[in-house]
């Protein structure tokens, strides 16, 4: 069966015509599918990282210690360090004979706790720097404040 010139030249036509339009409806789909869907072997579609917070724990005056007579001064202590907002601070102390109160500035520089914030009686805690800014920390029991168990701690 002969096919004349021009059939085949169509037919030929007829196919580089179906490639194209068949690379074309690929190249849509591929582009137009909304990237939250595309997925890479089953894994979770990619998506840029997010800054995860740092935590770092802090043991109050290097080795945890809240406690009367501490060899490091608390401040001291703490000016030497960077808190960032997340970290933490590690209170150990004992129950029997502190606590751990946090205040505002007024109260915190005059050692007369009126009304703290919160009140740690636990010998142990962890307390999370969720906000930045300045936290004022001091030992309720009477006299401890003035004795140097006081702690200006500020969050960047
Ligand atoms: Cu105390």
């Amino acid at each position: 069966m002969a096919i004349s010139q021009g059939e085949k030249g169509k037919q030929g036509r007829g196919n580089a015509m179906f490639m194209v339009i068949s690379l074309a409806v690929v190249c849509v789909l591929l582009a137009g599918e909304p990237a939250s869907a595309v997925s890479f072997h089953g894994r979770r579609p990619f998506r840029p990282p997010v800054r995860t917070p740092v935590r770092r724990i802090y043991p109050v005056g290097g080795n945890g210690m809240w406690m009367l007579g501490s060899k490091v001064s608390y401040n001291k202590w703490a000016a030497s360090k960077v808190f960032r907002q997340n970290d933490q601070i590690l209170f150990t102390f004992n129950p029997t004979f502190h606590n751990v109160m946090l205040v505002s500035a007024a109260e915190y520089f005059s050692c007369s706790p009126r009304k703290p914030m919160a009140i740690y009686r636990k010998g142990k805690v962890s307390f999370n720097l969720a906000k930045r800014g300045t936290y004022f920390f001091i030992c309720g029991i009477p006299g401890h404040c003035q004795a140097g168990m006081k702690m200006a701690i500020k969050v960047l």
